[in-house]
């Protein structure tokens, strides 16, 4: 998709009087982002980066399976290689340092260090302990998901997340995790975006393992959030000086009228985005609006599981990219209508800054116990290309700099929102998309794996190390 010019022309650098390039990055001086305190840095996950898949114990995954099937990714790409990040870890870490970037989110794959009985897989595992260990030399503060979408293809096959037993698997993982890696992780996520386990992998078969039934969605969600539940007093006891939390994605969901139906409808979108998993872990509680968008859709829950599912946390994760606009289905649903002459990505995702700042701002007012707010994943994806060794990406200049005016305003209206991570510090593998959808800050030529910084992430590096020499 092209870029809309209009939209992104404050990210394009302008000559200034004094004949030097202004900066179409840095935030104004009033912004709560100059605060040192304030964690800038990146994110990836397992399975987007590291390939490797066959090596050193490691166990085939959901998305080793999916992907392999025709149709299912875009171009038949699959994450056998990736960014080759599994061999390549050490010079990826020097490039996260050499950019400035202060904290760094990645995810552990379970099938890379733990086989089928439960047992550990000692190389997987030295793998991540090499890895935080270099993170921690360098004081790179590091938040570390347990799981971001790869599950053990073993247990797909007894029923993955419709299986409740699956919940208590998780909880031995989380176990084995924070007994081997306590003192390296600052901080722990349980889950990445239950949202698009549940929903796009059991509810429309978008993701791994690409089931397609309501029902299942529910009860895939009810077990993915109860074994969020069992494995954070897990994490306490094995690791307490840590943070515990859990990364959701959230959606602004806006009405394409004013008329009470499309208002609804809105409500409803937003019900089924962000209140579905937040009201179980913040009001113990699932949406009663859930089940009259969705009939007949209720998950078996056992006693105790909403008390299980609703443990204080230390932060919670929020990921954030667009907006969808909506108008009533004429039923007791909602329909995307798709706005006009907006700015999009990549993805065709809207450019909706707004959406994040009014988000955070609403839960601060709806969750009485809403815990301090990290934003783990924002950024956004183009189809960049390296000319003469640099790419210059303008348009996502201009995304990460309106979206972090936007937590700043959030921050200023009063939500406790402490850091933030750029999604990706690399391109990577896309899920559903492949290679072609380019969402990182380093650009990867998956021909040679070489990486180039972008412009984006040299404007970053700039301000971090201005912050930094601040008084
Ligand atoms: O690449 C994904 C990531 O794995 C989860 N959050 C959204 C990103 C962009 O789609």
């Amino acid at each position: 998709m092209a870029n809309d010019a209009s939209a992104v022309s404050d990210a394009r650098p302008s000559a200034v009087s004094n004949g030097a390039l202004a900066d179409p990055f840095s935030p104004p001086a009033d912004s709560s982002l100059w605060r040192k305190n304030f964690l800038l840095g990146a994110a990836t996950a397992s399975y987007q980066i590291e390939g490797a898949v066959n090596e050193d114990g490691r166990l085939p995954s959901i998305w080793d399976t999916f992907s392999a099937k025709p149709g299912k990714v875009l171009a038949g790409d699959t994450g056998a290689v990736a960014c080759d990040h599994y061999h390549r870890w050490e010079a990826d870490i020097e490039l996260l340092a050499s950019l400035g970037l202060e904290g760094y989110r990645l995810s552990i794959a379970w099938p890379r260090v733990m086989d089928a009985a439960g047992l550990p897989n000692r190389k997987g595992l030295d793998f991540y302990k090499r890895l935080l260990n270099r993170l921690k030399e360098k004081g790179i503060t590091t938040s570390v998901t347990l799981y971001h979408w790869d599950l053990p293809q073993h247990l797909e096959d007894r029923g993955g997340w419709l299986n409740r037993d699956t919940a208590y698997r998780f909880a031995d993982y989380a176990d084995l995790m924070s007994r081997e890696l306590a003192g390296t992780v600052d901080a722990w996520a349980t889950l990445n975006e239950p949202w698009c386990s549940a929903y796009l992998g059991y509810g429309n078969g978008h993701h791994a393992p690409g089931l397609a039934d309501g029902r299942f969605a529910t009860q895939a969600m009810h077990h993915l959030l109860l074994a969020h539940g069992l494995a954070i007093p897990v994490l306490r006891a094995n690791d307490p000086a840590s943070q515990k939390g859990i990364v959701a994605n959230i959606g602004r969901g806006t009405a394409n009228s004013d008329s009470a139906a499309d208002q609804r409808a809105a409500h409803l979108f937003e019900v089924q985005h962000n209140a579905w998993i937040l009201d179980p872990l913040l009001k113990g509680a699932y949406p009663q609006d859930l089940f009259e968008l969705w009939p007949g859709t209720e998950p078996l829950v056992l006693d105790g599981d909403m008390q299980t599912i609703s443990a204080p946390l230390d932060f919670l994760g929020i990921n954030y990219y667009f907006r969808t606009n909506v108008a009533s289905d004429g039923a007791h649903g909602f329909r995307d209508v798709p706005l006009e002459g907006v700015e999009r990505t990549q993805m065709g995702w809207e450019v909706h800054p707004d959406g994040l700042r009014d988000l955070l701002i609403g839960f601060n007012r709806t969750y009485r116990n809403l815990p301090p707010i990290y934003i783990t994943e924002n950024g956004m994806a183009s189809d960049d290309k390296v000319i003469d060794g640099h790419v210059d990406d303008t348009q996502r200049i201009s995304f990460l700099k309106r979206h972090l005016a936007a937590v700043d305003q959030a921050i200023k209206a009063g939500v406790d929102i402490r850091g933030y991570f750029l999604w990706s510090l690399m391109d990577n593998f896309e899920w559903a998309f492949g290679y072609e959808r380019r969402f990182g800050v380093v650009h990867v030529d998956y021909s040679t794996q070489k990486r180039t910084v972008k412009r984006s992430a040299e404007l970053v590096a700039k301000f971090l190390k201005e912050r930094k020499a601040q008084a």
